[in-house]
């Protein structure tokens, strides 16, 4: 269950994943906020992400907070909901990350499910395996269309929030091929592209373009989002 501060209690689940309406932030976000992630391969990303902007940043390990139950439909209710549970028990800005791997052939599934998907089947290894036998048991041929969806969100103690979305398409390939990246990252070859985001290095899967054109990754296009609206201009590179 979604641990909530005191005085959220009594409110659902549903209620603690909407967006909050009309909210607009209206200062730039500075000094120290928690990503609130307990995925090491997205912690990096998003650190990335957040380094140019002078921005000090805890993670939910670091603090020892909990991992809340996932209960959201979509990525952006579930991103919302982590990022309040956050910060809502750490009395700072939390951002947080809710992603995963939709595939045309299967619905649009593991998506909003990526993670117990593989955690069902004992690991990205077997998690791939189970997709490719999926595929290959079902009525589709290859290539197979998929794309990669994150939705970033900021949620602010007094339970304001909001989220921001990005999508890469690509096709899948089997057998997964690399070593960089996590997750479903070794299956997943971008459009317009020869490798696998797990043969890209993390600065070419989601480094952000100093000319404000769209990031590679998912991740690095919500982010674009997010910054835009979020944050001051870089301090570095
Ligand atoms: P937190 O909720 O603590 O952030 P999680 O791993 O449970 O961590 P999600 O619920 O968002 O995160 O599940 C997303 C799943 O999709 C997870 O298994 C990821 O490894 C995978 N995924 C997300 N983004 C990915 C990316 O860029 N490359 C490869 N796999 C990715």
């Amino acid at each position: 269950m979604v641990r909530h501060a005191s005085g959220n209690r009594g409110v659902t689940p549903s209620k603690l994943c909407l967006p909050t309406p009309g909210f607009k932030v209206k200062a730039k976000l500075q000094g120290q906020i928690v990503i609130a992630t307990h995925n090491e391969g997205k912690l990096a990303e998003m650190r990335d992400l957040l380094a140019p902007y002078g921005i000090k940043t805890l993670s939910s390990g670091e603090l020892g907070l909990p991992e809340p139950e996932e209960t959201g439909e979509t990525f952006a209710a579930n991103a919302i909901l982590k990022a309040r549970a956050a910060a809502q028990l750490s009395r700072l800005p939390a951002f947080a990350d809710d992603s995963g791997l939709c595939i045309d052939a299967l619905n649009g599934e593991p998506g909003i499910h990526s993670a117990r998907y593989a955690r069902d089947a004992g690991g990205f290894d077997q998690a791939m395996q189970k997709l490719e036998e999926a595929l290959a048991a079902g009525p589709h041929k290859p290539p197979f269309k998929a794309h990669f969806g994150c939705a970033l969100a900021l949620a602010f103690p007094d339970g304001k929030a909001k989220a921001f979305e990005g999508r890469v398409f690509g096709e899948l390939v089997f057998p997964p091929r690399g070593h960089l990246g996590f997750g479903y990252d070794p299956i997943f070859r971008p459009e317009g592209f020869d490798q696998t985001f797990g043969e890209m290095t993390r600065e070419e899967k989601h480094s952000i373009p100093a000319d404000g054109s769209p990031g590679l990754s998912h991740r690095a296009r919500a982010f674009q989002l997010f910054a835009k609206s979020c944050l001051d201009g870089r301090t570095s590179n």
